[in-house]
């Protein structure tokens, strides 16, 4: 749906809910939410839809309705809404967004306890002035005040860990529909894996005639506590976490097209739309069309869209204008690395130190997955509240490794001895070389002083010989606390002159995509890993690629997807190199 429908609907939603705060007439208020219904249902744009006069035809569309449309589509604004508004107080106004939080509501508010502002109206809901009110009780205000938590949070943009877990249970949810379901997926940003998600977009291709019973299924979810919109080819509900989910049905033989669509970036399809045109073919979401005779010619599979271009297709991850359409222009796209090029973990941890399963434990899940090797990276001594490992206990759990190993080993599967070391404010290391040596893959990396500038810190760490990796290099915590000051240009060019590889850490988010970018331009190394502090954490591997993906990584930098002898190579040449030096 455009954007202009869209913005319309919701102006003649909102003079319905003006109008029924004032208390006026109820015929005034259900033809305007009519009409914001049939707007928001409309499959074109309602420019054209008036131009063509297809919406004066349209039952429940009456000429003083035609008046309004025709001034904002001339103007950008409706006087009579804009009238309406002075008559209510703008910060009531914004509340009716709220869950839970309709125009009668907000007449009692105004009414009975003179409230003008969303700040009283909390203050009263939470002193229970609203209690006295004939039929208002407090488990609505309860309710309410619930309403407005989750919707204060719809507010901010998702970490992408989160979206990815709501949208799998969504996910898992619709397949309960079976056969009634051709294909499924996500799309928008989630697919584009962005560090953070506005919405979670979901797109089902199903023949028609099982609509309804889609978006019936979709909006019954039981995580859902809001159900925003529910049409015959979009619905919109709010989860109890208050996020936002879309779902959007497209017939099977559109699937392509509104995939693409759907997924952007919006700066991506722009250009691309200019690409067909250029070639005499007008591409959106419904398929591929010739612009002289409008015969449909593709639309079917992702893919053909962009084959029908002349070009390859990008993969979801770099669709952001950032110059993948040039390359894919000129079938230069380089090859980025995929969840199956993974090999296996360089960073996790096990209740030696602070993660919940036994090593044995950990152990397993990896091999599970498929994994050739996983670096045990338990924390140093000087991380007191993570029971860090002093040189004993490495050289104990040393013990239990080679026990595992005499196990794993004939099936193909390494464990190998390492530590996140921590890097000291000096920028010495928590750890003597001697056992630094001993050990396959050490990762170092800063846990305290996040105040200051650390790039000198981490350089001087970088220049150990047994360094391997520097983990989440920038220290920033998405979601949770920003990165210290380092200046990441530095930190690059010292990995790749060391031979160290820079951790991109799932969890973290720590590196960006920006700065996997510069990492990979410069041909610094990468590890990919999930910090893992559960066995079922190392499944976030997939995602940890996605961010890489999105920053152009390609597997001859990751370290992770190599074999482990080429893994042992990566370590000894640092070791050669910097002795030498
Ligand atoms: P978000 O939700 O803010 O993280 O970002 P997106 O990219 O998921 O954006 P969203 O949810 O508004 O729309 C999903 C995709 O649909 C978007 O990436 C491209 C496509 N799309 C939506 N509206 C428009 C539009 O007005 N023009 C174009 N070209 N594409 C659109
Ligand atoms: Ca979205
Ligand atoms: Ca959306
Ligand atoms: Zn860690």
């Amino acid at each position: 749906m455009s954007k202009k429908n869209q913005e319309l609907a919701r102006i003649f939603e909102r003079m319905a809910d003006i109008l029924e705060f004032l208390g006026e007439n109820q015929y005034r208020i259900r033809t305007y939410r009519r009409v914001a219904n049939l707007l928001s249902e409309l499959p074109e744009d309602v420019e054209s839809a008036f131009k063509t006069k297809k919406l004066h035809k349209m039952s429940g569309i009456g000429s003083s309705t035609l008046e309004k449309i025709e001034e904002f589509l001339r103007t950008g604004k409706i006087t009579k809404y804009e009238e309406l508004r002075k008559k209510v107080p703008e910060s009531l106004l914004e509340l009716l967004d709220a869950p839970g939080v309709g125009p009668k509501t907000l007449r009692i508010a105004y009414d009975k306890l003179g409230i003008k502002t969303k700040e009283d109206f909390i203050k009263a809901l939470k002193e229970g002035k609203f209690n006295k009110i004939k039929g208002f009780g407090p488990q609505k205000a309860e309710k309410i005040l619930k309403g407005l938590e989750i919707w204060e949070k719809s507010k901010e943009r998702i970490p992408l860990i989160e979206a990815h877990f709501l949208a799998q249970e969504v996910l898992e949810h619709m397949k309960k529909l079976g056969n009634a379901i051709q294909n499924i997926s996500v799309a928008g940003s989630l697919r584009r894996k962005k560090e953070t998600i506005g919405d979670i977009d979901i797109l089902v291709s199903a023949p028609r005639e099982r609509w309804a019973e889609i978006h019936e299924h979709f909006t019954s979810y039981d995580g859902v506590v809001e159900v925003l919109a529910k049409g015959e080819t979009k619905s919109s509900v709010v989860l109890q976490s208050g996020r936002q989910v879309d779902l959007r049905t497209v017939e099977p033989k559109q699937w392509g097209s509104a995939l693409q669509y759907f997924t952007g970036s919006k700066q991506h399809n722009i250009r691309i739309r200019d690409i067909a045109k250029e070639k005499g073919l007008k591409i959106n979401e419904y398929g591929v069309f010739r612009l002289d005779t409008g015969e449909r010619i593709g639309g079917e599979r992702e893919e053909e869209v962009y084959e029908l271009l002349g070009m390859q297709m990008p993969p979801p991850e770099i669709r952001e204008d950032w110059g993948e359409i040039e390359l894919a222009l000129e079938h230069k796209l380089p090859r980025l690395v995929e969840p199956k090029d993974v090999k296996g973990e360089l960073h996790m941890h096990t209740n030696w130190s602070d993660g919940v399963n036994t090593l044995e434990e950990m152990v397993h899940t990896a091999y599970k997955l498929g994994y050739q090797y996983i670096v045990v990276g338990d924390h140093s001594q000087s991380a007191r509240v993570a029971n860090g490992l002093d040189p004993e206990r490495y050289k104990k759990q040393w013990k239990e490794i080679e026990r595992l190993n005499k196990e794993y080993n004939p099936k193909g599967f390494y464990i190998l001895k390492g530590a996140e070391v921590d890097i000291l404010p000096d920028g010495s290391l928590d750890l003597p070389d001697e056992i630094l040596e001993e050990m396959d893959f050490v990762i170092a990396s800063i846990h305290s002083r996040f105040e200051q500038d650390n790039t000198e810190r981490i350089i001087k760490a970088m220049r150990n010989p047994y360094v391997n990796m520097i983990g989440h290099p920038t220290g920033r915590q998405y979601g949770y606390r920003e990165g210290y000051p380092v200046d990441i240009n530095k930190l690059i060019e010292e990995a790749k002159r060391t031979n160290t590889a820079l951790e991109l850490n799932t969890q973290r988010m720590d590196l960006s995509s920006e700065n996997v970018r510069k990492a990979v331009e410069a041909g610094a190394h990468i590890g990919i890993t999930t910090d893992a502090h559960s066995a079922k954490q190392l499944a976030l591997m997939p995602l940890g690629v996605g961010l890489a993906r999105r920053g152009w990584a390609v597997p001859e930098l990751v370290i992770n997807t190599y074999d482990l002898d080429e893994l042992m190579k990566f370590v000894r040449k640092k070791r050669e190199k910097l002795a030498r030096a």
